[in-house]
Order: C-alpha cells, then sequence, then structure tokens
C-alpha cells in the first residue's frame, strides 16, 4: 500500500473479562463494527479491526469473590468464552487481544509516563477515602454499599445505584458499609494522581461541534449522531473536572513512579490504551508497523461502543491522545443505544435475556442460526434509539425476508437456470439491461449508506435488491414463455439478468450474512468472496458487463433458509417456543412483584403468529350461536386418523360433532371435557357421519391445540358472548 492510502483502523469496546455477554453487547458494539470492516475489506481498503478483553477494574475482583476463585482464573474464563463466542457467531476482529498481557501493561505504563513528563497533564492530589480496616486496604468504589440518597434502596453501590440509575460517589451513600469485611468504612488519606482533563475544554468542545482541530478540519460532524453529540455536549457544559487515574487496589497495572506503590492505574485509563497494544500485537504477529494506523494521519480511527461509553471515547480517551501528542483522534464514534429484550431490561440476576453462548447452545440445530440472529439483531439495531429484541420479530425477519424474499428469489433462479439451460448460464445480447441498471444503483445505494454507519437502511436496501429481483423474475415469467416457446429469447435475458443479481446479492449480504454469503457462493459454483471483490463487482456492473460469464456452469440449488412457520415440520418453531416459554416462566416468578408483566407476556407470547384478522361488525359476531356443552363421548372414525366422533351435551339436548383432534387426544382423554361449541353451524357430514356444530379449540404456534374450556361446573347449554 502506498503511504497516502486512506487506512481504516477500528476498535470495539473490550468487554470486561467477568462474565459473558448477551445480545445487547452483540448489537451494540460488536455487529455493526463486523459488517463495518466485512464491508472495508470487500472494497479493498487497508483496515484494522482490533479489540480484547478489558481485564482490571473492580468488576473483575467482585466477580471473583463471587465465585470464589482468583482474578486471574476469571479472566482466564471469560476471555476464552467471549474470543471463542464472537468467533462462532463471525465476528471478524483481525485481533483479540488482552489487558492483563505483558505488553499491554508496558504500553500503557509508557503512556502515563510520557504524561507525567508533560509536567502538567496530571496533578497529585490528597484526599480522604474509604479504607476496610479488617481486610486492610482501600475500597474501589463498587466494594462500598449503602443507601442510596435519592431513592432509599438500600443495596446502592459507591459508584451508581442501580435502583433509580444515579451516578454516586462513595460519600453519598446513607451508612455505608464494606462488602468486603460488611464493616463500616473509614476515612483514611490518600493519594492519587489526576488527569487535568480540565484544560482541554476547550479544544475538545470546538473538535466535537465543528470537527475543527489546531486549525484544521479533522472530520464531518455532521456524520456524528446526533445523541453521540448532544451527550458529549452536555458533558462540556457541565465543566470538565480533573481525574482520578490511579487507585489503592491490588489488581491492575501498577503506577509507574516509585512513590505511588501499592497503587494501579485505573481501569479506564488502561482500558483505552489497550486499543493500542492490541495493534501493536497484530502487527507483531502480522510483520506489520502499528504506528501506521495510530500515528499516521491519513488513517482513520473508528470507535464502535454502546452509548454508556461514550463519555470515555469523545472526551477523556481523546484528551489523553491529544495530551500524548502522538495519536490519531477518532473521526466518528458511532455509539448505538440500547437493545431492550421482550420488553425489558437485559438482567443476568433474572435470566431475562439470552447469552451469546448461550443462543448458539440452545439453537445448536436451528438451520443457519448465527446468520438468522444477525439479522434479526440488524434488523432491530439500536442506532438512533433504544430497541426491542422480541422472538416474533425474530421469526418475521427470518420468514419473510431470509426464507421468502433473499432464500426464495436464489434458488428459483438457480432451479431454473438448471431446468432451462441445465446449469449454465445464459448467452443473451441483454447488455445494460435496465434492471441491472436499478440494482447497480441500489448496491451504491446501499454502500453508501454503509460509509455513514446506517446499517439498518443497508440492510433494507439488501432486501430491496432481492425484491427486485424477485418482481422482475414474477414480471418476467420465464415458465410462461417457456410453455409457448423454450428458445423464446427472453428466458436467457431473465436467466441472464437474475444470476447477475445473485451474485450481487452474495457479495452485499456478506458484511451482514458472513455465512449465508459462501452458501450463495456455492450455488453458483464460485469461491467465497474475497477482499476488494465488492469494489471490482461494482466497477464491472457500470461498464455494463456480466458478473457471471455466460457459459459458467452453476453448482446445486440447495434451500438457504427453511422457514420457522413451516407446518409440516415445527421443529425450527419449537426452538423459538422453548425461549419464549422459559420467558412465560420466568415472569411466572416474579408475577407477584409485577402483576401486568405479567399479564401481558403470556398473551405476547401466545399471540397469534399468523396475521391478526379484519374487524368485523358486532352484528357478525352476535350470528354466532356460541354454547357451553361437555363431552359425553368419544370415538374415532374408521379411515380417519384425523377425526374423532364426539357426544356432546348442550343441557337442552344431545348432540353429534365431528372434530378433527384426533392426532392430538385420545378418546378417552376427552370424554368429560367441558367445551365450548358453536352450535348454530350449518350441519355437515364427514366422513360419513352427519356434523352438528363445531369444538372451538386455540392452536398455539408449535400446533399444539387447547379446549376452549368454561371453567369447572358451568352448566351445559349457557351462552358464550
Ligand atoms: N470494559 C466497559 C464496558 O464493557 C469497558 C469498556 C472498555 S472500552 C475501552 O462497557
Ligand atoms: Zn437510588
Amino acid at each position: 500500500m502506498s503511504s497516502t492510502t486512506k487506512r481504516y483502523l477500528i476498535t470495539s469496546a473490550l468487554p470486561y473479562a467477568n462474565g459473558a455477554l448477551h445480545l445487547g453487547h452483540l448489537a451494540g458494539a460488536y455487529l455493526p463494527a463486523d459488517i463495518y470492516v466485512r464491508y472495508l475489506r470487500l472494497m479493498g481498503r487497508d483496515v484494522v479491526w482490533v479489540c480484547g478483553s478489558d481485564e482490571h477494574g473492580a468488576a473483575i475482583t467482585i466477580r471473583a469473590k463471587k465465585e470464589g476463585i482468583s482474578p486471574q482464573e476469571i479472566i482466564d474464563k471469560y476471555h476464552a468464552l467471549n474470543k471463542d463466542t464472537f468467533a462462532r457467531l463471525g465476528i471478524s476482529f483481525d485481533y483479540y487481544h488482552r489487558t492483563s498481557a505483558p505488553l499491554h501493561h508496558e504500553t500503557a505504563q509508557a503512556f502515563f509516563l510520557r504524561l507525567h513528563e508533560k509536567g502538567d497533564e496530571f496533578e497529585v492530589r490528597s484526599s480522604e477515602q474509604y479504607y476496610d480496616e479488617t481486610f486492610g486496604q482501600f475500597l474501589a468504589d463498587r466494594y462500598i454499599k449503602g443507601t442510596c440518597p435519592r431513592c432509599g434502596h438500600t443495596e446502592a453501590y459507591g459508584d451508581q445505584c442501580e435502583k433509580c440509575g444515579s451516578d454516586l460517589s462513595p460519600a453519598d451513600l446513607i451508612n455505608p458499609v464494606s462488602t468486603l469485611s460488611q464493616q463500616p468504612p473509614v476515612l483514611r488519606q490518600t493519594q492519587h494522581w489526576y488527569f487535568r482533563l480540565d484544560k482541554h475544554g476547550a479544544w475538545l468542545r470546538q473538535w466535537i461541534e465543528t470537527g475543527m482541530l489546531d486549525g484544521q478540519l479533522h472530520h464531518d460532524p455532521a456524520a456524528w449522531r446526533k445523541p453521540v453529540i448532544g451527550q458529549c455536549l452536555s458533558w462540556l457544559n457541565e465543566g470538565l473536572q480533573p481525574r482520578a487515574i490511579t487507585r489503592d487496589l491490588d489488581w491492575g497495572i501498577p503506577v509507574p513512579l516509585p512513590e505511588a506503590a501499592g497503587k494501579v492505574l485505573y481501569v479506564w485509563f488502561d482500558a483505552p490504551i489497550g486499543y493500542i497494544s492490541s495493534t501493536k500485537q497484530w502487527a507483531l504477529e502480522n510483520g506489520r508497523r502499528w504506528q501506521d494506523y495510530w500515528c499516521d494521519p491519513n488513517t482513520q480511527l473508528i470507535h464502535f461502543i454502546g452509548k454508556d461509553n461514550i463519555v470515555f471515547h469523545c472526551i477523556i480517551f481523546p484528551a489523553m491522545l491529544y495530551a500524548h501528542g502522538s495519536f490519531n483522534l477518532p473521526v466518528n464514534v458511532p455509539a448505538n443505544q440500547f437493545l431492550n429484550f421482550e420488553g425489558e431490561k437485559f438482567s443476568k440476576s433474572r435470566g431475562w435475556g439470552i447469552e451469546q453462548h448461550e443462543y448458539l447452545e440452545e439453537f445448536r440445530d436451528f438451520p443457519n442460526a448465527e446468520d438468522a440472529l444477525r439479522w434479526a439483531l440488524i434488523r432491530n439495531m439500536p442506532e438512533n434509539s433504544d430497541s426491542d429484541f422480541k422472538w416474533d420479530l425474530y421469526v418475521d425477519f427470518h420468514d419473510k425476508e431470509l426464507a421468502d424474499n433473499i432464500g426464495n428469489f436464489v434458488n428459483r433462479v438457480v432451479v431454473l437456470s438448471h431446468k432451462y439451460f441445465s446449469g449454465a448460464t445464459p448467452q443473451t445480447t441483454a447488455v445494460g439491461h435496465a434492471t441491472l441498471q436499478r440494482a447497480l444503483e441500489l448496491a451504491q445505494l446501499l454502500t453508501t449508506e454503509l460509509e455513514r454507519f446506517n446499517f439498518k437502511n443497508a440492510a433494507q436496501l439488501l432486501m430491496e435488491l432481492s425484491s427486485l429481483g424477485n418482481t422482475y423474475l414474477q414480471d418476467t415469467s420465464p415458465w410462461a414463455l417457456y410453455k409457448a416457446d423454450p428458445q423464446h429469447p427472453l428466458i436467457a435475458e431473465c436467466m441472464h439478468v437474475c444470476l447477475q443479481i445473485v451474485h450481487l446479492l452474495a457479495l452485499l449480504c456478506e458484511p451482514f450474512l458472513p455465512f449465508t454469503s459462501p452458501r450463495i457462493r456455492k450455488l453458483l459454483a464460485l469461491p467465497a468472496v474475497e477482499p476488494g471483490e465488492l469494489a471490482a463487482a461494482l466497477q464491472t456492473l457500470e461498464q455494463g458487463q456480466p458478473l457471471i460469464m455466460p457459459g459458467h456452469m452453476l453448482g446445486q440449488p440447495e434451500v438457504l433458509f427453511p422457514k420457522i412457520m413451516d407446518r409440516n415440520d415445527k421443529s425450527r418453531l419449537a426452538i423459538i417456543e422453548r425461549q419464549k416459554q422459559k420467558l412465560v416462566q420466568i415472569m411466572a416468578n416474579t408475577t407477584a412483584a409485577t402483576p401486568m408483566a405479567g399479564v401481558q407476556l403470556a398473551a405476547e407470547t401466545a399471540a397469534p403468529l399468523e396475521a391478526p384478522k379484519p374487524d368485523i361488525a358486532y352484528e357478525d359476531f352476535a350470528k354466532l350461536d356460541l354454547r357451553t356443552a361437555t363431552i359425553l363421548a368419544a370415538e374415532p372414525i374408521p379411515g380417519s386418523d384425523k377425526l374423532l366422533k364426539l357426544t356432546v351435551d348442550l343441557g337442552y339436548e344431545q348432540r353429534t360433532v365431528v372434530s378433527g383432534i384426533a392426532q392430538h387426544f385420545q378418546p378417552e382423554e376427552v370424554v368429560g371435557k367441558q367445551v365450548t361449541l358453536v352450535a348454530n353451524l350449518a350441519p355437515r357430514k364427514l366422513r360419513g357421519v352427519l356434523s352438528q356444530g363445531m369444538v372451538l379449540m386455540a392452536e398455539d404456534a408449535a400446533g399444539k391445540l387447547y379446549f376452549v374450556s368454561p371453567p369447572n361446573a358451568a352448566g351445559n347449554g349457557l351462552i358464550v358472548k
């Protein structure tokens, strides 16, 4: 690469190695970055994407205490789990480092020393801090609990009340207690190094508001997300204060000064430097220069994070980088908002939500589970406001978009090409075909949306491209042409155009659906996509040239996404239903606390997956004669494995009713059941038996039937209205 080539250095927030990650994390900082980076690679850009485990801070030591093992064991366990899970979901980091690595410790200490040597970036301050006399140590904010001064919650932490969400400092707590000894802590004098953030307010404001840095345009502020800028400005408006960047803790990176023995760097000081050390380790292992990515102003630094990390990445870390003097500042920080789960926040303690590795485990028999999840998260990504993950939406996005749109189009094109041209790409004179022009336009719009971090819009355009193919195929209907004249030239033209669109889809879907792209390419008898291939393909199309040459032999057709809502195979639906069932269970266990929520979810979970029916007039409903009844006798109907012949008691008379429940209930099971009967359904003969009414049944999404029964001991013949 020449020195003027635009380079990209992409980072994703370093997850704490103190637990597994859930779908909200994935949607927040990893999936969008993966789409972006995969896209850049397809465009042939020079890009490195780094991440890694954040292994310091009180979060780790507290977790270790909880699990009764050492901090080292904790980080080893969760570093391995998170790294492996990301890889299985197709999250394609170039490097996943860890902040316990010696290279990181050295890098962070050198960074600290550089600021220290500048003389005016730090100040040392004495203050009183809580100390646990039994354990002989100063207490990190998280180690102190007490009563929240705002809401009265008795289990608030020294840094935050998890009930009301207030940011606190330990001094705010009423009746503070050390979580180590359970004793009230005492105040003791200590010394800390403070980063003079207050010195950096003026240029930070100008940089964020105008994109100007040291008299030059550094980035386009209009390209930043509004909520990101909003949060930064509200912080700046409050005025920046010096921030302590050391701690009295025995877990972390030692402060490299003799007078700071026993102190470590604050985790939020060392963690972002982890991006630098991760890049260094990547460069070492790949024979590259890390400085090209951090110090050359041609490199675009972009941080992917969740909204809770905005201030650290847009104010504090940039100030550290600026103070250091040798590093680039980020040109954008496309932070996401939060993803909720079925209407509520993810909660590990309640079991509300699903962790990434748990999903992979529970969906191991679900075809294309990785891409199905990625797609559901992308379509519902919390880009500019919080969003809500729902299993019903997952099903919809899967069946309507992946299966019915992309899957169906690709499958039809390959099947028809086999039928009409024995699996070869047909010869055609169609150059500059209007449909291909439109496909190219959509592809260009899609890439523009990706460049702007509008991942949802880009995904929508991918669907539009596939719809374009489907509509064109349907409108041309080569099957009808074929019937009239198998040599009709439009057949070749149509299949040729469709195959070009399939090829384009395989390329463009790769950032979103990296497991599906190679499967489509296999149908086209092509190897997986390569770096730079999208850029080349767009150029080819711009020149009116085909992406697949006439005569190219295709592979065998294959169904890409078997639908979830499939009457003949409920196995995939059963996997989804199990997830919903778990939630109903959790709700049932917590109903006492939140009765309404329990009711809502039960209704929501059982919600019909079929579309609601249009409104009817009351008069239409009133035409039904619905009555309570009891089943007196039941017997199979010879020659039918679906029907049971029931004798029902309506109180004022007995009737024979034929019901299609034989595959769900044994005759003896239903005798004595109270049911609701449609008593005025016109009689009709089924398998030779005259049925005088219909027993109402409810069917869940998995096809299981339930009697719609009045409460026990309701009499027979009561009118249901
Ligand atoms: N580990 C906090 C978090 O996981 C923190 C991010 C560090 S990014 C440098 O939300
Ligand atoms: Zn509170």
